[in-house]
């Protein structure tokens, strides 16, 4: 049984260069899951679910986890000190990490600490995400918006956790997708999905087909295909939408599919944000041999201009992706 902070250390004797600073600051986003892990598994009994009743920049209502969540990834990597700043979902502007050791370290970290949040009050599974980069700017000094501005190619690492009905820590930096299911008696990690790949084909699509009438026709075509019936490709294909980024999207992975979250009349961008929601998502899902597009171009060459910029998103299996791409296009 290989644990994730014996596996980290591993991979890094791979790069005799290596610092050692990537593997602090990833085992910063573990202990600060499992403190998050264990406030999750008590929802129900304390009064950590429903809203805070106030909205955040983007005009969503916070959740009570949504901020404990921030509050503990936020502390653990400022505490760690590996990091020079973050950006999150649950705040309006980058924070800066200003002592002399955040100065000094070279990584940002861009997070959802609290994926599809709304779910907890019904006991279905949410997720964390977080993406990380090199800083631009240079060392010594605080952080800049630019270094949080880069497109996803330039990820260094990126990964999930999806409390589930097991939880586990995904990730990924740049050599392969590994997956670790937490032991919960003994808060230990353990690797239980090494090197995943994703099925070329799929047969489970994902998407909230109550916006139907308002998706772009492209959407709609590509539905209506994954409808039809063709036993040589094995459709209809199933439907399946939690509601959940990361929940659907670990499924995905796993057993092959598409997740589309696309523009629809009302959002012309779509709902998912592109820094820390579909870059880090897509990393991964490239990562494992999978596709991830915002209908038209590839998500990770997209040059992010907002912090909180949102884009359609069209994420899993390659030839899944490859088709729905090719009806956005046909009907554009
Ligand atoms: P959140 O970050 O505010 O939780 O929103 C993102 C979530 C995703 O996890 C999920 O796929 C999507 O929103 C669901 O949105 P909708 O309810 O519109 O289908
Ligand atoms: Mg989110």
């Amino acid at each position: 049984m290989i644990t994730l902070g014996e596996f980290i250390i591993d991979k890094q004797q791979d790069f005799p260069e290596a610092s050692g600073e990537l593997t602090l600051l990833l085992s910063a986003i573990q202990l600060a899951t499992k403190v998050v892990n264990r406030e999750i598994n008590k929802a129900g009994l304390a009064d950590i679910t429903g809203s805070t009743g106030v909205e955040n920049v983007q005009g969503e209502v916070q959740q009570k986890m949504d901020l404990y969540a921030n509050d503990k990834f936020k502390a653990a990597l400022e505490a760690r000190g590996e990091v020079c700043g973050i950006a999150s979902e649950e705040e309006d502007e980058f924070i800066s990490f200003n002592t002399e050791r955040g100065c000094n370290s070279k990584y940002v970290v861009l997070m959802d600490p609290l994926d599809g949040s709304s779910n907890i009050d019904v006991n279905v599974s949410v997720g964390t995400i977080f993406s990380i980069y090199k800083r631009k700017s240079p060392i010594g000094t605080p952080v800049v918006l630019e270094d949080f501005l880069q497109p996803g190619i330039e990820q260094v690492a990126a990964g999930y956790v999806i409390y589930g009905s097991s939880t586990m820590l995904v990730y990924s930096t740049g050599n392969g997708v590994h997956g670790f299911t937490c032991d919960p008696s003994l808060g230990v990690f353990y690797l239980s999905h090494q090197n995943m790949q994703t099925p070329k084909e799929g047969k489970t699509y994902s998407i909230n087909e109550g916006n139907y009438l308002k998706f772009p026709q492209g959407v709609k075509k590509y539905l209506k295909y994954c409808q039809e019936i063709d036993e040589s490709t094995q459709r209809p294909y199933t439907s399946r939408y939690i509601g959940s980024l990361v929940s659907d999207f670990h499924r995905n992975l796993l057993t092959g599919g598409i997740y589309i979250y696309p523009s629809t009349a009302s959002a012309p961008e779509g709902k998912l944000r592109l820094l820390y929601e579909c870059n880090p998502i897509a990393f991964l899902m490239e990562q494992a041999g999978g596709k991830a597009s915002d209908g038209f171009q590839r998500i990770l060459e997209i040059q992010p201009t907002e912090l909180h910029q949102r884009i359609p998103f069209f994420c899993g299996s390659s030839n899944m992706v490859d088709t729905a791409e090719a009806m956005m296009e046909e009907h554009q």
